[in-house]
């Protein structure tokens, strides 16, 4: 393998560049290549060194795709430990963005100079782990315990200017990396300055209360998770003991949380974030062009896929069917687009421009005549979106790829309301459309492999996370919600109240019950789907009949101040109303039915039993292509918690025997809902996880 550190001279410099694609991550070689370099550099004639890298970024870390394996010499503490000894000046360049171990790298050198434009960060947290190689000893020590401790426990990325201001980097330079080192490296043999080791910088002062104070942050801020607490108490113990010291209690906190699950859960999510939108089939499918995107139906969902749309740069002509509506959907998207404004993430002036140059909305089907694109989002009916696509087939240029936000109806039945089915296809996005990152791409029979591609690439240039979804009665998420929530249901019938399930869940680490969601979401969205499902009932299933008589009442949730909960000025975020109560036991005496206690455990475990049998139920019949395609949905789409990693994931945790059971035990009650899916039942006597299916 080529040495990925390189080592020029220019004078009296040693130039070290790091050049590892795609991000630079500080893997094997280029530990052992800065190690190499370093050995040449304490030996050799050169007064001082730059250390820099090439390609997009400075490091981005440890290399995350070495975690679990056995460590490979030299570790990333021992390099940072190895540039800090050096008894002449190293200076770090850091452009793009230095992360974790990057960071680390760069606080080891005893100058930084950074390019304007990056920033700097320790997101080990997102990670389910700690800076590992001294960031939590060393940046303490350089800027104070406090703020290191906010960076490190919020994972953000600090910009320059304030890197700067906190005294994390020494100067700021327009430069290239290598000019900008060059530059730098210079000044620092002009006034003949020494070493300088953070290492070698006073223990950093502990203000107890304030670290007490954020501590408590943390911990609300982050219910469930080790890593934000573990990584503050990291930093906390340093302050008070040498750094030799500091580093070893440091690597031993980091090494339980590399063995925690959440570690593996964290990890999963980050490569399952990016693997969604590899799909084998799809590699050398050349998508087609996304610039120009047509809207149809300017409601929540229209007007929210617009903002996506405007946000990522795209021209947008959004269809409404009247003046008044047009005048009212533009309306919508410039609040939105006026919230951005407010909360700092778009300059007023980009606004003003997209408005003005970006958005057409008008009533006249003919203006999609340009569009790429077509995606429409009007009122869910088989129907009316049948009607849609066949005037979408008259408008549509040839090859512009027509979409659907459907987020159940058959997306075959669609498009054979078209000549062109081979264009058509689903994109499932979540409410809001601006703010969700999920969106889910559905396959039809006929799409084309172009079409399916357009769908990845369009969700690239909206950073949405894409999952791949076959056709069916609620694509993937959608159909996994409705059982899980019937098996909620099931429990609240059999004796647990709706606000004790919300609360077990809550504290599972979801943001929300299925309660709270279905008022938010609005009572009628559950009651529709119900009604539409009712007459394909099976006799054998268990059904709830109390919910719909929220809808009759009027009860619709959050917008009408009352559905499970009830939301007024003593309890904005609602509080569990008695009536609801009242309506289940009338409906248990009505049906014979004796409550009976839940625990809190029992709850979870039947719950995450439902989901994770009709997730293997998807995956086993292809609806989604693998396992950790389920597991972005929830994590992006319905709120799991992401250091559990997805239903499958934490299936895979407590282990496939152990669903098994619980559902065999369930079905000993109720053999109709409760049916073993094929795959799960077979992993689990093959002593296999969901993950060996993640390719
Ligand atoms: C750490 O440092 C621990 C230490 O404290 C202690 C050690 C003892 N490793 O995101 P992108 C891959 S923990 C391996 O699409 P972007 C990524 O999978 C680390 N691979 O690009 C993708 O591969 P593929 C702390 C990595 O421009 C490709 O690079 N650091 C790593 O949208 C492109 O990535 C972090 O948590 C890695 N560290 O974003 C930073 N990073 O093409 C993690 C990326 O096969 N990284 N890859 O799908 C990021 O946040 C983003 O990648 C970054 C670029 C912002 C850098």
């Amino acid at each position: 393998m080529t040495n990925p550190v390189g080592y020029e001279t220019e004078g009296d410099i040693a130039l070290i560049c790091i050049d590892n694609p795609p991000v630079n991550a500080a893997g094997q070689a280029v530990r052992a290549g800065i190690r190499d370099a370093m050995a040449r550099f304490a030996e050799g004639p050169e007064k001082i060194a730059v250390l820099h890298a090439a390609g997009r970024t400075f490091i981005a870390g440890a290399d995350i795709t070495e975690f679990g394996k056995p460590p490979m010499p030299p570790g990333l503490p021992e390099v940072c430990d190895l540039l800090e000894a050096q008894e002449k000046p190293v200076v770090c360049v850091i452009h793009g963005t230095a992360l974790g171990g990057g960071l680390e790298v760069a606080l080891g050198c005893h100058y930084r100079v950074m390019l304007e434009g990056a920033r700097v960060g320790l997101p080990e947290v997102t990670l389910g782990i700690l800076p590992g190689a001294g960031g939590t000893q060393r940046l303490p020590r350089l800027i104070g315990l406090l703020p290191a401790a906010e960076i490190i426990t919020s994972a953000r990325q600090v910009p320059a200017a304030e890197a700067l201001e906190l005294g994390i980097v020494d100067a700021l330079s327009d430069k290239a990396p290598r000019e900008a080192g060059l530059e730098f490296a210079r000044g620092l043999l002009a006034r003949g300055a020494g070493v300088r080791r953070v290492g070698d910088m006073p223990n950093p002062e502990v203000d107890e209360a304030a670290v007490a104070a954020l501590r408590e942050k943390v911990a609300r801020a982050n219910p469930g998770q080790i890593a934000q607490l573990t990584a503050l108490k990291s930093a906390q113990r340093g302050a008070s003991m040498s750094l030799r010291d500091g580093l070893a209690e440091e690597r031993r906190l980091f090494m339980t949380l590399m063995a925690s699950p959440q570690r593996g859960a964290m990890i999963h999510a980050f490569f399952g974030e990016r693997k969604v939108a590899q799909l084998p089939e799809l590699k050398g499918v050349r998508p087609r062009s996304v610039g120009e995107v047509g809207v149809i139906g300017g409601g929540t969902m229209g007007g929210g896929i617009g903002v996506a749309c405007l946000l990522a740069g795209l021209k947008v002509v959004l269809i409404e069917r009247d003046g008044e509506s047009v005048a009212k959907a533009r309306a919508g998207i410039a609040k939105t687009l006026e919230g951005s404004v407010k909360r700092g993430k778009l300059k007023a002036e980009k606004r003003d421009a997209i408005l003005a140059d970006k958005l057409v909305t008008t009533d006249d089907y003919a203006a999609l005549g340009e569009a790429d694109v077509i995606i429409e989002a009007v009122f869910e009916s088989m129907d009316v979106k049948k009607e849609v696509f066949g005037k979408l087939d008259a408008v549509a240029r040839p090859g512009a790829v027509l979409a659907t936000n459907t987020s159940y109806l058959d997306i075959n039945e669609i498009a054979a309301a078209t000549s062109r089915p081979a264009d058509v296809l689903g994109l499932h996005f979540f409410s809001p459309a601006h703010v969700m990152r999920l969106l889910e791409i559905v396959e039809a029979d006929k799409t084309a492999p172009e079409v399916l591609a357009t769908g990845f690439a369009l969700a690239k240039a909206l950073k949405k996370v894409p999952v791949r979804a076959g056709v069916c009665d609620g694509f993937i998420g959608n159909r996994i919600l409705r059982v899980y929530r019937t098996a909620a249901d099931h429990m609240v019938l059999d004796g647990a109240s709706p606000f004790q399930i919300d609360r077990a869940i809550t504290a599972f680490g979801f943001p929300m019950g299925p309660y709270a969601v279905a008022d938010l979401a609005g009572i009628d969205i559950g009651y529709l789907t119900r009604q539409r499902l009712r007459p394909l009932k099976d006799p054998r299933e268990r059904w709830a009949d109390w919910p719909d008589r929220l809808y009759e009442l009027g009860r619709l949730g959050r917008k009408t101040g009352r559905g499970y909960y009830i939301y007024d000025e003593q309890s904005p975020k609602g509080r569990p109303d008695p009536e609801i109560d009242e309506m289940i036991a009338e409906e248990r005496a009505r049906r014979g039915i004796a409550a009976r206690e839940f625990s809190d455990e029992e709850i979870i475990e039947r719950y995450m039993a439902a989901m994770i049998n009709e997730a293997a139920k998807v995956v086993g019949e292809g609806i989604a292509r693998r396992p950790l395609d389920v597991d972005m949905v929830l994590l992006f789409g319905y709120g799991f918690p992401r250091w559990r990693g997805g239903p499958l994931f934490y299936a895979d945790q407590i282990g496939l025997e152990k669903v098994l059971a619980s559902i065999e035990a369930a079905a000993r009650e109720d053999d109709f809902f409760w049916q073993p899916a094929q795959l799960l039942r077979q992993l689990a006597e093959e002593g296999r996880g969901f993950g060996s299916l993640n390719g």
